[in-house]
């Protein structure tokens, strides 16, 4: 169990003192050691005596992926590569991936945050945890291998894909743990029933899941079908991995380890700070990181904060689940849209399953928006004027949250590609042209 009580338990005036200590040394660190943060801080007429404790936070520029990518590879790192012991990568959906490095003491870091997350969730060191998460440049991987073998359960490592070996190991091995995406834990559900496999035989008790957005509806889905407390974990390549939040047993928001990470949220198109509870863009500042500190990183993530302290004991700040990205929001003829919306309502519908495809088009000028949705196996073998009534139901319930014509298309059990890893939900052909 790493449960670091001191710094889980802290009063707030205790973690500030401690993160406007750490941010002043960050602060002396990327000045002297990063041209692109020294150059960045004397245009605005900064220096490293202008940041006194974590109010000053505002003061400073913004980093974003474009200012990793503009120094790809190594541009960012505080240390000379001697320093650095492993190198991992974000693929990103569009141009060049984010390097990230690691030195020994962060590797550290890393495994004592992703360590704290497990214990959060329950995990202990009788524990048996599949690890889903791809191995390799994702951090999801060994992110979660170093912190489960530092609570000293017994890890193993899987990797993602393989789904048949994957349900053989879990019930040979007895695992308890599962950790992968989302997407990935209901398609094993699924390929449990498919297979015939007896429920019995499966000893899961925790999923920690993450690496993508997913919405309530899914995890209760997730929890029926799978028979486990599913936790929300969160986290990103550029920030450590895997660690930076997660759920504990009760579920609700996800403690931020913010004596390494201090979050803030701000509006998105303003950029200026917003207070606890208002929702806006998730921006972290690492305190502790030797080999790619971040500067007020801007994640895209949608959330907020709540400072209240949690049941668990924990005071440390809680986001709340994160169901969208300032960049996944699809503008279909003017209309902002969230795929999580959609997600939402689909999995309301008793006779659809979770899996869908958004396909957004420009037809004649106009952009048009499509939904693909699995009909659970049973209702397909229905008649046709049922299947007609099913998708005019969708369709209704879609219109009239998203105020937009949608075509729906149901389509059969399994056709809609099954994900490994992070599940891909839209297409948008617009952007093609
Ligand atoms: O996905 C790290 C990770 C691995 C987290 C395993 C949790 C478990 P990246 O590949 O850099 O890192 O992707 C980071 O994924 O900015 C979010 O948009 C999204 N994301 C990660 N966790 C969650 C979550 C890993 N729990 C990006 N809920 C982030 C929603 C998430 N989105």
């Amino acid at each position: 169990m790493i449960w670091n009580k001191t710094n889980e338990c802290m009063q707030r005036d205790e973690m500030i003192t401690l993160q406007s200590e750490k941010l002043c040394e960050l602060i002396d660190r990327v000045y002297f050691n990063v041209p692109y943060y020294r150059e960045k801080m004397q245009k605005d007429g900064l220096g490293p005596d202008d940041i006194k404790n974590v109010d000053d936070l505002k003061k400073l520029p913004f980093t974003t992926k474009d200012d990793l990518r503009d120094n790809y590879p190594f541009g960012l790192f505080a240390l000379p590569t001697s320093e650095i012991i492993r190198l991992h990568a974000s693929s990103g959906t569009t141009g060049k991936s984010t390097v990230v490095g690691y030195t020994r003491k962060d590797l550290a870091t890393w495994s004592e945050v992703v360590a704290r997350t497990l214990t959060c969730a329950g995990v202990e060191r009788n524990d048996f945890i599949q690890i889903a998460y791809g191995y390799g440049l994702f951090t999801g991987g060994l992110g979660l291998h170093y912190g489960g073998e530092k609570i000293g359960a017994v890890v193993i490592p899987v990797s993602g894909g393989n789904t048949g070996r994957q349900l053989q190991i879990m019930q040979d091995f007895n695992t308890t743990v599962l950790a992968c995406t989302p997407s990935y834990a209901l398609y094993l559900a699924e390929s449990i029933d498919e297979m015939n496999i007896d429920r019995n035989k499966i000893k899961l008790k925790t999923g920690v899941f993450g690496a993508e957005p997913w919405t309530e509806n899914m995890r209760n889905e997730i929890e029926k079908k799978l028979g486990v407390k599913a936790i929300d974990i969160y986290g990103l390549s550029e920030i450590i991995g895997p660690g930076v939040a997660s759920e504990c047993i009760f579920q609700n928001g996800l403690h931020v380890n913010e004596d390494h990470f201090i979050p803030e949220i701000i509006d998105p198109v303003t950029l200026e700070p917003l207070s606890e509870g208002e929702e806006g863009e998730l921006v972290f500042t690492t305190i502790t990181k030797e080999g790619l500190p971040l500067v007020r990183y801007r994640t895209r993530d949608l959330t907020s904060l709540n400072y209240q302290e949690c049941e668990c004991g924990r005071t440390l700040v809680r986001m709340k689940k994160c169901t969208g990205r300032s960049d996944d929001m699809l503008i279909i003829r003017g209309v902002n849209i969230f795929p999580s919306t959609i997600e939402s309502i689909l999995l309301e519908i008793s006779e659809t399953t979770p899996h869908y495809l958004l396909i957004i088009d420009r037809i004649n000028n106009m952009d048009v928006l499509q939904v693909l949705v699995e009909v659970d196996q049973q209702f397909f073998l229905d008649r046709i004027g049922q299947l007609e009534s099913l998708k005019q139901k969708i369709r209704n319930s879609l219109e009239s949250t998203l105020g937009i014509g949608v075509d729906v298309k149901l389509v059969e059990h399994k056709t809609i590609e099954r994900s490994e890893g992070k599940a891909k939900r839209v297409i948008d052909k617009r952007k093609l042209t």
